[in-house]
């Protein structure tokens, strides 16, 4: 009998309010329609030791992280759900829907707090080895919008949500490029179109790597 084969690893990123956990709800259904198992997960977070580091990083208190601290905390909190949820989960062929990863750190440390690329990438080598999503869905949509979402909600802000408009918008241009350099694992959505629309994007995205798995167990 054939071996299982690994699971596949997706990640949806993008700034804030732009529909992260709304769509993740939607791949998940579309992963039971095609009988896949799946866990939904999210960074930081995902285990109760990293879901610690995130109330650390999120809360707004007067001992706020150094921005060195801050990164430092992403990958402990990385490594742990690497170790704990990602990886048994995809080598017992487990699909991971992860609610941000890696890019964010590019995104976020990177792109808004100006931390170098370089020593994120020793990071990323560090925590992950090789190990990279296989398909990054990012949710795109210009940061007005995205904060209106956000108004509309009315929730308390946390420590991120609490930036500047200038800080987000080189977190929306660090994705962007991120998508420009790895073309072949992301796909750009442009999250300002109806819910629906938006869905049907995901869902095109999905569908191949849904087909080319369903063969690859079938054989
Ligand atoms: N962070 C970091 O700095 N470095 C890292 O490495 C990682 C994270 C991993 C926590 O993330 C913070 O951690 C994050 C970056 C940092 N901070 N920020 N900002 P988070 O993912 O928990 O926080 P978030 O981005 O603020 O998530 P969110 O507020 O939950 O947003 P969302 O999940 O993308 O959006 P949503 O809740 O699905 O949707 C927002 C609203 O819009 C909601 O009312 C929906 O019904 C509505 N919506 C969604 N889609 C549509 C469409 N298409 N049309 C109309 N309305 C819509």
């Amino acid at each position: 009998m054939p071996a299982e084969p690994q699971g596949r690893f997706i990640t949806l990123e993008g700034g804030e309010g732009v529909g992260k956990t709304t769509n993740m709800a939607f791949i998940t259904d579309c992963l039971d329609q095609a009988g896949i198992d799946w866990i939904a997960t999210r960074e930081p977070g995902g285990t109760p030791l990293a879901e610690r580091i995130r109330d650390l990083l999120l809360s707004a208190s007067e001992d706020a992280p150094s921005e060195l601290t801050e990164l430092l905390l992403m990958f402990a909190a990385r490594a742990q759900h690497l170790e704990q949820v990602i990886k048994p989960a995809l080598a017992r062929g487990c699909w991971v829907i992860c609610d941000r990863f890696t890019d964010a750190t590019y995104a976020y440390q990177g792109g808004g707090r100006g931390q170098n690329n370089h020593q994120i990438a020793q990071l990323e080598s560090l925590v992950q080895g090789d190990l990279r999503p296989d398909l990054t869905l990012l949710l795109d949509m210009p940061i007005e919008n995205s904060g209106q979402r956000l108004e509309q909600r009315g929730v308390s802000k946390d420590r991120f949500e609490q930036e500047k408009a200038a800080f987000f918008e080189r977190v929306r241009q660090a994705y962007l490029q991120r998508a420009l350099a790895y073309p072949l694992r992301f796909r750009v959505i442009n999250a300002c179109l109806p819910l629906a629309e938006v869905q049907a994007q995901i869902f095109d995205h999905l569908q191949p790597m849904i087909q080319a798995w369903s063969s690859q167990v079938d054989s």
